[in-house]
């Protein structure tokens, strides 16, 4: 299949990581953009031989798929090179959380990292460039991003709760004895983090509230809030290593669903600079309701009703999130 359209310029940075590799070849393949629209990826790696000869290994892997909607692929370790001109900013590449590394120590060692990218996307990007943070603790990371950013609005950023409304879309159908099709309005609040909070008020299952359809609220707010929270741990304890595929799969899901206008009535669970919608402090990265435009615009939907357990969960994530953001205020001035 060949396209008349101009290519979207995709900049992945941990390119030749576990969801890097997971990644790259569903975006080359269409399932980002679309089954007509050209990609060029643009794959950012550290500067070191080995992160840079597995990205040269991964390239080769690439080539040899022979995607037709794959019309260039640049590697390189220099960010200036890497964002150049690009129309969505992927960060992927973070630290991982060594032995004996506290969260917040976590938060230090990786915040430095996306003060440069947030500059170089800002300075080199195209001028419509949008960015989606995973690599964690993705919401800190995208508000420092943000906040380097100079010049770009803040409507440009999202970090990502997609693998967690995806978690929570599969247990609540697997429960329901339902396809996972059933399950709409899938909600996550708050941080990407052990706090989240999955709504079983607000998801629907065939329509309905998920909490009148399970009818088990000891097991939503037990076993459903603890199995979503903590599924990543599970993977990692299962394979040896965290998410990589789905991760992968939810970042397809939550850039294609920016990109895309939402079915009317529907919202998706987006990390968004909050504008004091249901009492988080404005600013701060954290997971809402969201509906996209199709036009690169979005909105928060308003309105949503929570019972007591789930405003005091909210309330707790928040709070986490504050305190992250007082941990890197030196890098968001
Ligand atoms: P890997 O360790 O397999 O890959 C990370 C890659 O990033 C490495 O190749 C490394 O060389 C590169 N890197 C590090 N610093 C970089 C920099 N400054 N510029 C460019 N590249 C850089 O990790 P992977 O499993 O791919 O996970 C990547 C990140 O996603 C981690 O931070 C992980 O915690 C996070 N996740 C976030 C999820 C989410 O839902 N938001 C879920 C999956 C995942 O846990």
């Amino acid at each position: 299949m060949s396209s008349s359209k101009t290519p979207i310029r995709v900049a992945v940075t941990g390119a030749a990581g576990q969801i890097g590799y997971a990644l790259l070849p569903r975006i080359a393949n269409g399932d980002m953009f679309g089954s007509d629209q050209p990609v060029i990826l643009q794959l950012i790696e550290i500067p070191n031989d080995k992160a840079m000869a597995a990205l040269k290994g991964v390239a080769m892997e690439l080539e040899d798929c022979a995607f037709p909607l794959l019309s260039d692929i640049v590697l390189t370790s220099d960010p200036k090179i890497g964002f150049k001109d690009a129309h969505w900013a992927l960060l992927i590449g973070s630290k991982p959380r060594g032995p004996g590394m506290e969260r917040n120590d976590l938060i230090r060692e990786n915040g430095p990292i996306f003060t440069g990218q947030g500059r170089a996307i800002a300075e080199h990007g195209h001028s419509s460039v949008r960015v989606a943070v995973v690599g964690n603790p993705c919401n800190t990371n995208c508000l420092i991003a943000m906040h380097s950013a100079k010049g770009l609005p803040r409507e440009r950023f999202s970090a990502m709760t997609r693998l967690d409304q995806n978690r929570a879309q599969a247990q609540l159908a697997a429960r329901a004895k339902v396809p996972t099709t059933s399950v709409t309005n899938t909600l996550i609040w708050g941080n990407h983090s052990a706090t989240q909070v999955p709504d079983y008020k607000n998801t629907r299952i065939g329509g309905k509230s998920a909490e009148s359809v399970i009818g088990d609220l000891k097991w939503l707010q037990g076993e459903f809030f603890s199995t979503v929270q903590q599924r990543g741990a599970a993977i990692i304890q299962a394979r040896g290593l965290s998410s990589a595929a789905s991760a992968a799969s939810a970042l397809i899901d939550h850039v294609r669903d920016l990109v895309r206008p939402t079915p009317a009535g529907e919202w998706r669970s987006v990390c968004v600079s909050s504008d004091g919608s249901y009492g988080v402090p404005e600013g701060l990265i954290s997971s809402f309701p969201v509906r996209a435009d199709g036009k690169g615009g979005w909105s928060i939907v308003q309105g949503l009703d929570l019972d007591s357990f789930l405003k005091q969960r909210l309330q707790a994530t928040v709070a986490e999130l504050a305190k992250e953001r007082e941990v890197v205020a030196n890098l968001l001035s």
